[in-house]
């Protein structure tokens, strides 16, 4: 089932990590990640409810490879928590690279939820650290204020807008990807992989124009 009618009272738009960073040029670029600005810009005029989310790490965490001596981006290591990919070096707090994509109007974003400022733990969902337990608080905000259905769009699709979707499932909140707004950055199959969780779960992924407001039915 395609949910193709927006319910503006309940339905909010998470646009994940349109950063510097993971656009062309930045330190962990998403291929045509910055093609996501356009349709992003276009479904915040359609909800009533916007959340934006920011990869803020503090230099030397965890997740980049230059601080583990001896290893490389995309190698995984084993950290307290579990395996984690290292990454190269990106949205340092506070430098270019972590600012949104300078395209991306923010007006109409009510909450801007940083993530993965913790040094030693990664954030990729949107709603637990990948300590899988500790919570950012988003799900709270969002039940607290009535939302129940979470689109998503944004960077990178097989990493944070996937993580995000999950737990969005798993807390009780229903989830859609808008998969025109979001690229992947496609390590080692991760794209289809993520393509089959998704599916698994039960998360559709439609396009935007696939989206009608409730009175235009179709
Ligand atoms: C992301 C890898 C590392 C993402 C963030 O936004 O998908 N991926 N940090
Ligand atoms: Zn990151």
């Amino acid at each position: 089932m395609i949910p193709r009618a927006l319910d503006r009272a309940t339905d909010v738009l998470l646009v994940v990590d349109v950063q510097n960073d993971f656009c062309s040029g930045g330190r962990l670029a998403v291929p045509g990640g910055e093609a996501v600005v356009r349709p992003a810009d276009h479904l915040m005029t359609r909800f009533d409810h916007v959340v934006l989310t920011q990869d803020w790490h503090p230099a030397g965490h965890l997740s980049f490879a230059s601080a583990h001596p001896g290893r490389r981006p995309y190698e995984t290591v084993d950290l307290d928590y579990g395996p984690q990919i290292l990454w190269p070096d990106h949205c340092v707090q506070g430098t270019p690279g972590a600012d949104f994509h300078s395209d991306l109007n923010l007006v109409r974003a009510e909450l801007v939820l940083r993530k993965g400022f913790d040094r030693r733990i990664d954030s990729y969902s949107a709603f637990f650290e990948n300590d899988r337990t500790t919570a950012t608080g988003l799900a709270g905000y969002l039940r607290d204020r009535g939302l129940r259905r979470v689109f998503l769009a944004g960077l990178a699709f097989d990493f944070c807008v996937l993580w995000s979707a999950e737990d969005a499932c798993r807390q009780d909140f229903a989830a859609v990807v808008i998969e025109d707004a979001c690229r992947a950055l496609d390590i080692d199959g991760s794209q289809a992989e993520a393509r089959r969780r998704l599916a698994a779960a039960g998360i559709p992924c439609i396009a935007s124009g696939d989206l009608a407001d409730r009175a235009v039915r179709a």
